[in-house]
């Protein structure tokens, strides 16, 4: 609480110091700003910490928490059963000490059941793969049931699949989560796009796209790269899902989903569809760019080999040994 109050003391200090002209007076907030910044992350840093530990501890959680003592024993007889059962993504079980890539079943809060998602271990470790593309064996043309439940094959390292709206949203909504998009096209070469404070809205808001800041060099495909007018038409923040069977985008005279074959967060249509068809080589023609596209990079009419969409907190502090390498795609 203390820590708090000052935060906001911080806060005060900085509003009252905004509009001045005076040059020292600039540096001063920008000192302060720093030093809340720093402080903020610091508070993060403890809250994971004590979160960390009463999921890992039980005799903490019998010592200091008798509110929570019922739902956590509950929680963690059910492990039992499942092992991974009470880790809530890929960065707990990375913290847990499972350092090797793999299949893991994880289960958010409000998720009744747990179920398996591919722990990208390599790359930082703790990454929650969310969808791979990389060999055309599962259909992504599908309705809004297939894309809120998940759907694919969960077995080997390769597999295809998209872990299913709701739990991504689940998954997300535990706190802030950075994006990291992997892309490989078909001489080998491979691009990366990550997204800061990525989450999606619930089923009510079909799902809605949020994201932050990009970094990368794949280019900025999800904002719609650097033209206004692509942005206009094909920047997909802010954007709905929309499938087959629901169409929840800015194009009035048809249905993205349609066109592109897929379930995506199209707007008029779109700058990338990570979801498209699977052509089995880059260039391609059609009658609509449907392909497994990244715009910035590669433009409408080049389809990817690979793709892989994962997911990790934002404030990810490793407490493990590095992971292994995986980012071979073979
Ligand atoms: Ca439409």
């Amino acid at each position: 609480m203390m820590l708090l109050a000052f935060l906001l003391f911080l806060d005060q200090s900085l509003a009252a110091h905004r509009g001045s002209d005076n040059e020292i007076c600039i540096i001063e907030v920008s000192k302060l700003r720093y030093q809340l910044q720093r402080l903020e992350n610091e508070f993060l840093l403890g809250e994971w910490r004590l979160e960390k530990l009463k999921r890992f501890n039980p005799h903490w959680i019998k010592e200091n928490s008798k509110t929570e003592k019922n739902e956590q024993d509950t929680e963690l007889q059910s492990n039992a059963s499942h092992q991974f059962a009470y880790h809530r993504d890929c960065s707990d079980i990375f913290n847990n000490g499972e350092i090797t890539s793999g299949y893991y079943r994880i289960k958010p809060k409000a998720i009744a059941e747990p179920f398996l998602a591919y722990c990208d271990m390599s790359d930082g470790g703790g990454w929650t793969v969310i969808q791979r593309r990389s060999n055309g064996k599962v259909n992504f043309n599908r309705g809004w049931d297939d894309y809120k439940s998940g759907f694919g094959t969960f077995q080997k390292r390769k597999d295809e699949y998209w872990l299913g709206n709701e739990k991504i949203h689940q998954i997300l909504a535990a706190g802030k989560y950075v994006l990291k998009i992997d892309l490989t096209d078909w001489n080998g070469e491979r691009r990366y796009a990550t997204y800061e404070k990525f989450s999606i809205a619930d089923e009510k808001d079909k799902y809605r796209l949020t994201f932050g800041t990009y970094d990368g060099n794949a280019g900025d495909a999800l904002a719609g790269g650097s033209n206004p007018e692509v942005q206009w038409s094909a920047s997909h923040r802010g954007m709905q899902f929309s499938t087959s069977d629901q169409d929840n985008d800015k194009y009035l005279q048809g249905s993205c989903s349609h066109e592109s074959k897929s379930g995506w967060w199209f707007n008029r249509c779109h700058c990338t569809n990570l979801n498209g068809k699977y052509y089995r080589h880059g260039n391609y023609t059609a009658k609509y760019d449907n392909g497994i596209l990244w715009y910035t990079w590669t433009g409408w009419w080049y389809s990817l080999k690979f793709t892989a969409m994962k997911v990790r907190p934002l404030y990810f502090f490793p407490s493990a040994g590095s992971g292994d390498y995986d980012n071979k795609i073979g």
